[in-house]
């Protein structure tokens, strides 16, 4: 499974915010490129690019992505605030591999089905949960429909994946929900990129082992607690073999007691 650095762009720099709230930055860095680059510079195949600017409803930071693109040439997946089709096509005529949709598209699913048939393989839903319901708008607010409900109407499209990041635990490099990654996973129709506390090669081996595709990393990276590029195969988590005594339930327990 493939371990994907996150970029997020707000006001032109690169932060890291704690469960997505505005004003929680824990990390700033002043030049989106710079930072794109070092990541590539350790190894990273892939980038994960987000808008935060494009979800809080501001102003687009298009021009620094297409800038990434053009100057490494590494595929990099784009969301945030993508809530047209023009600005979708944009994205892809750019050189975008994947682009990233989630509060239009849960707000609107035929006009997810629309894009998806337009570029099969190449859009990403994100269904972004926070308290087991749908996030949108910058994750300030619910969706209507249930996650269940997203799933069987999305079954069928050719989507090239799922993101969740799970709101909970996302920027608090306390760790991964388990359980939640797990049936999320286990339910999704389609490949899931899972992100939210991934603090530790063990979290993203449990993400491996639970079926995702990919597993999206960004405070505990950027505070180097989480060294992919280090790992013996870098910037790819193996799924464990799991020892019988693995089983035991602390680790399930503490995400049971945590929600
Ligand atoms: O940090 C946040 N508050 C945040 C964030 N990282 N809010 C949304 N997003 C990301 C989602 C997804 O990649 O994880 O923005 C994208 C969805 O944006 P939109 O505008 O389509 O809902």
């Amino acid at each position: 499974m493939r371990v994907i650095p996150a970029v997020d762009v707000l006001d032109h720099q690169v932060v890291q915010l704690v469960g997505g709230v505005p004003g929680s930055q824990q990390i700033v860095m002043p030049d989106p490129v710079a930072v794109a680059g070092m990541w590539i510079g350790k190894g990273a195949e892939y980038l994960h690019l987000v808008d935060l600017d494009g979800a809080f409803g501001k102003e687009n930071n298009f021009p620094v992505f297409k800038r990434i693109i053009k100057e490494f040439g590494v595929p990099v997946e784009i969301g945030g605030g993508i809530r047209s089709s023009e600005a979708v096509r944009e994205l892809i005529s750019a050189g975008a591999d994947r682009v990233i949709v989630g509060t239009k598209a849960v707000r609107d699913p035929d006009w997810l089905a629309d894009l998806a048939d337009e570029f099969p393989g190449r859009m990403v839903l994100s269904m972004d949960t926070k308290g087991g319901r749908i996030a949108v708008k910058g994750w300030q607010e619910s969706a209507e429909l249930t996650v269940g409900e997203m799933f069987a109407r999305i079954k069928g499209m050719p989507l090239a994946a799922v993101l969740n990041t799970n709101v909970d635990v996302e920027g608090r490099r306390k760790g991964i929900d388990e359980r939640q990654a797990r049936d999320f996973i286990r339910s999704c129709p389609h490949k899931v990129i899972a992100s939210g506390g991934v603090t530790s090669r063990e979290d993203a081996e449990i993400l491996s082992e639970c079926g995702a595709e990919g597993a999206g990393v960004g405070l505990a990276m950027y505070t180097e607690v989480i060294r992919p590029w280090e790992w013996d195969t870098p910037w790819r988590a193996r799924r464990p073999v799991r020892q019988f005594s693995d089983l035991s339930p602390s680790r399930s327990r503490q995400a049971i007691d945590s929600s």
